[in-house]
């Protein structure tokens, strides 16, 4: 340890650049140099291998060659057993006041503190290769780069998890990945093995109500809230505990995809969630989170009808509100996918002083599993040297070699307690930022089994349907007559279904109409939940509790923002000039990205001669790809695209995704050819503007500035999910 670092508590001040500054040593740009070998020695020619003869074999001695291969024959490293498939994003977390009362955490207690985070977001069954947009939950991993060691909030967007004992995962894992004989299917839970296994385990019901709900088609990773899922603890400086959840709450809001559109992009645009956000990052719409606490004192832990350990169980905000706490903001795409977002490694066990975990038996499990994950993905315990993963502060300890090892230990003395190195590195105080367990007491005999507080599954499997919307009751019916439809075993569909009797009878009968089976009533071949109390259980039988959870349901709590939301603006040759400027520059001006979709790329003439520049062909992209579609008046352009099967396709589509669709004039007889039904539109000669269902039309004499105005607020609002009766009688 250098003299300077000796006897002081850890700095609070932060670079919020550290990391960045500290990835820097480590960037390498062949701009303007020689390439060269491994070694340093220049290359001279990398396009023949050396031969005896032009015509003859390559020989062993071609060292450029080999190790050209060799390098290459390597590339790989095993993808993570799950969430392989991911995008990540460096930034920075600034509290919004000082946390110093709740936890001792320093990059929590000081406000003027900005600390560097890595974040990756990912999908969790599929290969790293697969689609962005499946149904699955996705994970939302923070690593805070802190003064005090790196912390890891390893979460994902949906608050509860499918099992209550961290044993079952490699179940869970085995029973959702693609069987073993075949390997189908790729990243779906649309199968019998995956149904089979949840059918059995009724502690699954409340997740299983969440991955069926619209929050596991997230429209975007910037539009996703993030959960910590456990309880975990705050300790602060003077020993005291208490309970903390951890939410993050996207500034943009939570918005979803609709089924069928996943689906597709799932093909048109395997990389949509990845895209979405390095594009983002790109063009400065830096995504936001804010970080929000539950805290419920210790002395409070039975407080509830259900158990805080039981990681299947919400804490309803109604019964603990949520506090903002700060926010953090991604506003640099990595360098490097594999240096970066590959290798990060991330372990809910990366605590600071401050934070601590609780006994939940899903988190104790995940203590050990992370770490012993990464050393099959890395082959070497030396992970946490790579850039990635290096803490910003000084690492000092007897750890050594091992493959890869970086760092150069200086001396002889690698062993504590010693005197020969005066005892150091050393021991440090709590008071100097040592990392002190929370003391909680604990004691019992051995068993293994499962506390008894812990069975009630459904409870909250129902509080979430009956607080959903009767738009995302619907969505929700769809999704699981998709999933239990491609079941082919029916007496496993017919067990998910007693399951879902039990969570509410209506809703079982509306998923049973659609997949050709009976809800088995009076099945108690599946365990309800009525045991004998123990003591946990009884302590909780009175417990707070609350029928009705507003804060889980979507759309009750939708953010009316426009900023980088995508529109496509639909024309051919001879649109009106003037009113796409003035529409495009509302749009823009509402922070909305527009691209020109038509036919063919090139320039499009206006009605009045001048040129725009096409962004996109309807080869090259679909009504899939945007969040609204605006097409502007001008006979001559909209007549031809009432003669475009693409085009007509690209609007109806759009409608049938419940999209805001904005069109004047002339316009409208392509709305009424593309199907656009149950809508009222503005007389097409009028000067009056008629929003409707999100369908913004304008009389061909009405004011462009207001027609866009009402089509930038339709935006506002998202989807417009009144269409689906008209469209999809039930
Ligand atoms: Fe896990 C990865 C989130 C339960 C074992 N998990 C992983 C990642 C996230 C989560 C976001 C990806 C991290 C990254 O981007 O590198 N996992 C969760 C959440 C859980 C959860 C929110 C429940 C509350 N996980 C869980 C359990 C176990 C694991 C119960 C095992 C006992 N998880 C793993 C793993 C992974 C992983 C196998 C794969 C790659 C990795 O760890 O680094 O160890």
């Amino acid at each position: 340890m250098e003299e300077k670092d000796k006897h002081k508590a850890k700095p609070t001040h932060v670079d919020e650049n550290i990391k960045n500054k500290q990835l820097e040593q480590f960037r390498e740009d062949g701009k303007g140099q020689y390439m060269t070998t491994d070694q340093g020695v220049r290359v001279n020619h990398t396009d023949d291998s050396l031969k005896a003869g032009q015509r003859g074999p390559t020989l062993m001695e071609d060292f450029h060659f080999r190790e050209k291969m060799t390098h290459f024959d390597h590339e790989r490293m095993p993808e993570r057993a799950v969430h392989a498939r991911g995008a990540g994003a460096h930034g920075y977390f600034q509290p919004y006041e000082s946390m110093a009362a709740y936890t001792k955490a320093k990059f929590l207690s000081d406000r003027s503190v900005k600390t560097p985070v890595f974040v990756r977001f990912s999908t969790v069954a599929g290969s790293r290769g697969s689609a962005d947009t499946v149904r699955d939950a996705r994970g939302f991993a923070t690593k805070f780069y802190t003064q005090e060691g790196n912390y890891d909030l390893v979460g994902n967007n949906i608050p509860v998890f499918f099992i209550q004992d961290g044993i079952k995962f490699p179940d869970l894992v085995h029973a959702v990945k693609p069987d073993p004989d075949n390997e189908i299917p790729q990243a779906s839970a649309a199968q019998d093995s995956f149904w089979d296994f949840i059918s059995l385990m009724p502690e699954s019901t409340h997740m299983i109500m969440w991955l069926l709900s619209d929050r596991a088609i997230p429209r975007s990773f910037r539009m996703m809230e993030g959960f910590g899922v456990h309880t975990f603890r705050f300790v602060n400086e003077a020993g005291k505990a208490r309970f903390v959840k951890f939410h993050w709450r996207p500034v943009l809001g939570t918005h979803s995809l609709v089924w069928d559109e996943a689906q597709k992009l799932a093909g048109k645009d395997p990389d949509w969630l990845r895209r979405d956000l390095w594009d983002a990052i790109e063009q400065g719409n830096y995504p936001e989170f804010e970080l929000c606490v539950q805290m419920v004192d210790e002395a409070d832990e039975f407080k509830f009808d259900f158990d805080l350990l039981d990681a299947t169980k919400i804490i309803p905000e109604e019964l603990v509100p949520l506090k903002p706490i700060g926010k953090m903001v991604l506003n640099r795409n990595p360098d490097n996918f594999f240096a970066e977002t590959e290798q990060v490694a991330f372990h809910p066990g990366n605590l600071v002083p401050g934070i601590d975990v609780t006994n939940d038996p899903l988190l104790q499990a995940r203590l050990f599993s992370y770490l012993d994950t990464q050393l099959n993905r890395f082959n070497s315990t030396n992970f946490s040297e790579i850039p990635i993963n290096r803490p910003v502060c000084p690492v000092h300890n007897f750890q050594q070699d091992g493959f890869m090892r970086q760092t150069i230990n200086k001396g002889k003395v690698n062993y504590w307690p010693n005197s020969l190195a005066n005892g150091c590195p050393m021991m440090a105080p709590e008071n100097m930022g040592g990392y002190v367990h929370h003391a909680e007491k604990v004691e019992g005999h051995k068993i293994r089994a499962r506390s008894k507080s812990f069975d009630d599954h459904y409870s909250q499997a129902t509080l979430f349907w009956n607080s959903l919307t009767e738009d995302e009751k619907t969505h929700l019916v769809d999704a699981a007559r998709f999933e239990l439809g491609k079941v082919n075993t029916k007496a496993v569909r017919a067990r998910q279904l007693a399951n879902f009797h039990r969570v509410d009878p209506q809703f079982a009968a509306l998923v049973a109409a659609g997949i050709g089976v009976e809800v088995p009533i009076g099945d108690d071949s599946i365990p309800t939940g009525n045991f004998v109390a123990d003591d946990a259980s009884k302590k909780m039988a009175n417990g707070q509790s609350v029928k009705d959870s507003p804060a889980v349901s979507i759309d009750r709590n939708k953010k009316e923002v426009a900023k980088s939301r995508r529109v496509a603006i639909l024309l051919e040759d001879g649109y009106d000039y003037n009113e796409v400027m003035q529409v495009k520059e509302a749009l823009e001006a509402a922070g909305v990205t527009v691209e020109v979709v038509s036919k063919f790329q090139g320039k499009r003439l206006s009605s009045t001669g001048q040129e725009m520049e096409v962004d996109k062909s309807h080869v090259t992209t679909a009504s899939i790809m945007y969040d609204a579609v605006y097409i502007p008046d001008g006979e001559k352009s909209v007549r031809k695209m009432m003669g475009l099967g693409d085009a007509l396709h690209f609007v109806a589509e759009a409608f049938k995704h419940c999209k805001p669709i904005a069109t004047s004039g002339f316009g409208i007889n392509l709305l009424e050819k593309a199907f656009v039904v149950g809508v009222n539109f503005a007389d097409k000669e009028s000067g009056k503007v008629v929003s409707h269902s999100g369908v913004i039309t304008a009389g061909a004499n009405a004011d462009a500035g207001e027609f866009a105005n009402m089509f930038v607020e339709a935006i506002k609002k998202h989807r417009h999910w009144d269409r689906e009766k008209n469209m999809t009688p039930a």
